[in-house]
């Protein structure tokens, strides 16, 4: 009967835990005051999750962090530390707020012999749209560049799309068009961008969908 017993209560918690498992997955997804940041990296920012404007300067707080501002320095615009890793292992970049991350996104990096350099740099540059052009390609009004090595960009790419699949480039760091304005608009000049890993060998990373 004892036993019978105890079947009954682990059956019962096994069931909880089941059910409330989309829900706890479901917390990082919910936006409780729509301003673009979720409750958990408001948690893990210190921001309000039930406001929208924590610093009260009428910007909501997810279009500042994610323009790079400081979402708790109301309008004194308090410097905070924003920064990029990208590893060449994965072809993977994601970008930190503060020591937070709150992005990422798939990348196509250099090519072997063209390895994209690892080490710690710092944005030089922004052009909002470039030339690239070499012996075998040319590739015009190419939108978001971020230098961060003389002659190395984190910049768009809209001749393929292999991001996180394989290398690409000859150097640079090729982002898709749709995830690459986004990294433009929250990086500033001076921000560091740090390269890890090695140019991967067994290639693709995954199968392609597209291509
Ligand atoms: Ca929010
Ligand atoms: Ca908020
Ligand atoms: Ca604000």
């Amino acid at each position: 009967m004892k036993n019978k017993l105890k079947i009954w209560i682990m059956a019962w918690v096994v069931l909880l835990v089941v059910f409330s498992l989309p829900k706890i997955c479901l917390a990082a997804e919910v936006d409780s005051d729509s301003d673009g940041l979720n409750d958990e990296l408001e948690l893990k920012l210190g921001t309000d999750p039930n406001n929208a404007d924590t610093d009260g300067d009428s910007f909501k707080d997810g279009t500042e962090v994610y323009n790079g501002f400081n979402p708790l320095a109301g309008d004194k615009n308090k410097k905070i530390k924003r920064n990029v890793e990208v590893n060449l292992n994965t072809q993977q970049l994601s970008y930190f707020f503060n020591g937070v991350k709150i992005g990422g996104m798939p990348v196509s990096t250099g090519l072997r012999g063209w390895d994209t350099p690892n080490g710690e740099f710092k944005i030089m540059n922004k052009f909002p749209s470039k030339l690239y052009k070499g012996v075998n390609y040319y590739y015009p009004n190419t939108k978001w560049n971020l230098e961060f090595k003389r002659g190395f960009y984190l910049h768009g790419a809209y001749w393929h799309n292999q991001f996180g699949i394989r290398p690409m480039s000859h150097g640079c760091v090729n982002i898709a068009y749709k995830d690459v304005e986004k990294l433009y608009r929250f990086l500033s000049v001076g921000d560091v961008v740090k390269i890890v890993g090695k140019t991967p060998t067994k290639l693709p990373l995954k199968v392609s969908v597209n291509n």
